[in-house]
């Protein structure tokens, strides 16, 4: 869907991962970027010269009371969200927060009731669930493929070294599940609903990292639905895939797989097929990544065709609290060996 009227889109945050952002927004038609800020200037200047020179600035008060974009896009690492979230609520400016929303369950509640007190639009920029491949699985298994769902496997793991690129990681406390289980966990909700049970064991592979780096959950949903999902920085498995994640569904009358290479598996009764589901290479996107870049380009056009038509975006934040309240549940398991924790949903 393409809308009549221009969004303005600003961008807080010009490190590691913005760059997908910039390039998303400057290569949509009916967007202009309006503005790119960071405290730091060599960062705000690189964000404006690959985006054919938006005005680049460090201070981001200044910045929105300047430019007055439709809506901030807010690509700062966690522990800055709720600040900017609340400067963008108080100048009437809709927000976009990348996951995780914020470094606690507590915190994000903060970010919700924000977004609710001053009735600003926000949504969590939750992209896993916009890859294309997952929305194609979803579609399958939605339209009466596989008959009633039984089970699913949703799995993220690689070794593939995040440190050098996001040196912030090696410091938190919690690592895998607040960065990485977010997105399996949040997949797992938009294939089969709001668990009502979460167990999970973390693991430490290595000892310059503070937190854990490997998750493997069990969820119960209603009807006894179950699904096992696992993420993790630490594993030595060959080949290794980052950034896919493999999902696999089965019902009482078919399955569904979405393998390696991005090889999709697919039976319903007794027709089987196989399909080659891989996300397209857009000019500024490259392999291995294309499909997060893919996906972070559907997540911001998500916002393009939800919020500015007053439609509830899927990843509003009070929805994304969902998903961080599995992450809680999960650390309370962990710290249990595992035990089995109820959702209260
Ligand atoms: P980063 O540290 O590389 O970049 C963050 C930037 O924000 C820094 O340049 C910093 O100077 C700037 N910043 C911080 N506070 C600011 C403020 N008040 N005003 C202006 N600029 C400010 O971090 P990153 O690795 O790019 O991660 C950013 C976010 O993206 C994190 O939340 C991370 O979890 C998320 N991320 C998401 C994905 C995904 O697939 N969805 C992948 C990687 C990272
Ligand atoms: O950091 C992240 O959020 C993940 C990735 C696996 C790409 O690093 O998306």
């Amino acid at each position: 869907m393409v809308n009549e009227n221009r969004s303005k889109v600003a961008v807080i945050g010009c490190g590691f991962f913005a760059t997908n952002h910039i390039l998303s927004w400057s290569n949509f038609k009916d967007v202009d970027l309006v503005g790119v800020c960071d405290l730091d200037e060599e960062r705000a200047i690189n964000a404006s010269n690959i985006s054919k020179g938006t005005p680049y600035f460090t201070d981001a008060e200044l910045m929105l009371k300047e430019v007055r974009p439709d809506v901030v896009d807010i690509v700062t690492t966690a522990p800055s969200h709720y600040h900017l979230a609340k400067l963008a609520a108080s100048l009437n400016i809709s927000a976009i927060i990348q996951k995780p929303m914020a470094p606690s369950l507590k915190e994000a509640t903060k970010i919700v009731d924000l977004a609710e007190t001053t009735k600003t639009p926000m949504m969590v920029h939750e992209n896993f669930r916009f890859q294309q491949p997952i929305r194609d699985l979803k579609n399958f298994i939605t339209n009466d493929n596989i008959g009633q769902h039984l089970f699913c496997k949703i799995s993220f793991r690689t070794s593939f070294d995040i440190y050098t690129n996001q040196p912030y990681l090696k410091e938190v406390d919690q690592l895998v599940l607040m960065d990485l289980g977010v997105h399996v966990l949040d997949t797992a909700r938009f294939l089969f609903g709001e668990a009502t049970s979460i167990c999970c064991r973390t693991q430490k592979t290595r000892s310059d990292i503070a937190g854990e780096d490997m998750a493997t959950m069990m969820l119960g949903f209603s009807e006894e639905r179950t699904a096992i999902v696992e993420c993790t920085y630490g594993s030595k498995q060959v080949p290794d895939l980052f950034p896919e994640t493999l999902v696999s569904v089965e019902g009482t009358n078919g399955a569904i797989t979405l393998g390696a290479g991005y090889q999709m598996f697919k039976r319903s009764g007794e027709k089987v097929e196989t399909i080659n589901a891989e996300p397209s290479v857009d000019d500024w996107c490259e392999k291995p990544w294309h499909v997060v870049q893919d996906s972070v380009k559907n997540t911001c056009r998500h916002w393009i065709d939800t919020v500015p038509q007053n439609l509830k975006p899927e990843t509003s934040v009070d929805d994304n609290l969902k998903t961080l309240k599995l992450v809680e549940a999960a650390y309370q398991s962990a710290a249990k060996g595992g035990s089995l924790v109820t959702m209260d949903n």
